[in-house]
């Protein structure tokens, strides 16, 4: 892939990955300080007054936008679960890096109405600013795609805010892309180009890595979709892993999410073989919801608490061996 836009300097050529653990999770929308970061090869270094975000491909009018035109359609703000894939060589590790977070920026659909997008434009790419080697090759570019059925719904963004502040440079200053109910990973940061295209990006983090097997639509594994739209999943904040309850009365609770609502939440404590319902928050959009279960040990002693949802489409979570599977923590109850 050649590079299409100017080469910036990168400020670091490190790889970034910051975690938070899900008992740290506590208030409904994620402090910035909380929030993971995922940075694959390194951080560019941009000055915004030199930025653009370039339109092309499969449109009749092709633009190239500044960040004061970006700024002047109206704003749109979103605040939805945000959610890493994992590690894209162990697709079927859950790593259990989320937030839940408030994107300011404007919509990419409003963006492109009127530059004409052709009827043969299938797929979105996004480029991104920063370059480096990952995984042992050499890239000009983090490059994603998306269907561009999905612009319809109208809240895909060009995102400069975050948690009502500018877009800090790591997490993709000044503008990046953010598709609500999509792991994070599609959510190209420092983004400097939008190519619409009849099919797929051919890159390493398009059509090679982010790719999962498809066994609803071939059981051999051999044919695979990309790692777009987020999976049913839900964490417990509380009671952190190893606590020692005092026993009597006790507020189990966590978040739950999908790329819709959810409609259950259950939580297990006895390891899974008997599964209790939550109560549930109320859905609003895409952000994540609250469960929570008064649970009265029966007796002292060691327990394993686990908690499995269920979106409104009637997914749910596999108990293991995916990116998805169930949580489940270890707690101690005294006498
Ligand atoms: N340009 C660019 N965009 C990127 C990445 C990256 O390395 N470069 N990492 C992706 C991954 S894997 C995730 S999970 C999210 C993380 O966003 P955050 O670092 O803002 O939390 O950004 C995505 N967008
Ligand atoms: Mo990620």
């Amino acid at each position: 892939m050649d590079r299409v836009a100017p080469k910036p300097s990168m400020i670091t050529m490190k790889k970034r990955i910051t975690h938070t653990f899900p008992a740290l999770l506590t208030e409904s929308l994620t402090p910035l300080e909380r929030l993971f970061e995922t940075t694959s090869m390194g951080v560019p270094h941009i000055d915004v007054a030199d930025w653009s975000l370039e339109i092309t491909g499969l449109v009749d009018r092709p633009t190239t936008l500044s960040f004061e035109d970006i700024k002047r359609f109206p704003k749109r703000e979103i605040e939805t679960v945000f959610v890493c894939s994992g590690n894209p060589r162990k697709p079927t590790v859950a790593m259990r890096r989320v937030a839940n977070v408030k994107w300011g920026g404007v919509e990419l659909a409003g963006l492109l109405d009127g530059l004409g997008i052709r009827d043969e434009a299938t797929h979105l790419w996004a480029y991104g600013h920063d370059h480096g080697a990952y995984a042992g090759v050499e890239l000009n570019h983090f490059l994603k795609d998306m269907p561009v059925s999905r612009l319809h719904e109208g809240d895909v963004l060009i995102a400069y805010e975050l948690n009502d502040e500018p877009l800090t440079r790591n997490y993709g200053f000044p503008a990046r892309l953010v598709i609500p109910g999509y792991y994070g990973t599609n959510c190209v940061k420092w983004l400097c180009r939008v190519e619409l295209a009849d099919k797929r990006a051919d890159s390493l983090m398009t059509n090679k890595l982010y790719n999962d097997p498809d066994y609803d639509a071939d059981p051999s594994g051999m044919v695979t979709k990309p790692v777009w739209a987020v999976a049913p999943e839900s964490v417990f904040v509380s009671p952190a892993p190893k606590t020692k309850l005092a026993g009597g009365e006790t507020e189990i609770w966590g978040w739950a999410w999908s790329n819709c609502e959810v409609g259950l939440a259950e939580v297990s404590t006895d390891g899974g073989q008997t599964w209790l319902e939550a109560a549930l928050e109320a859905p609003d959009g895409r952000a994540w919801q609250r469960f929570s279960y008064v649970w009265v040990p029966p007796r002292a002693g060691s327990y394993e608490l686990r908690c499995r949802t269920t979106d409104v489409k009637g997914r749910g979570q596999p108990a293991d061996g995916a990116r998805n599977s169930v949580y489940s923590v270890k707690v101690t109850v005294g006498e």
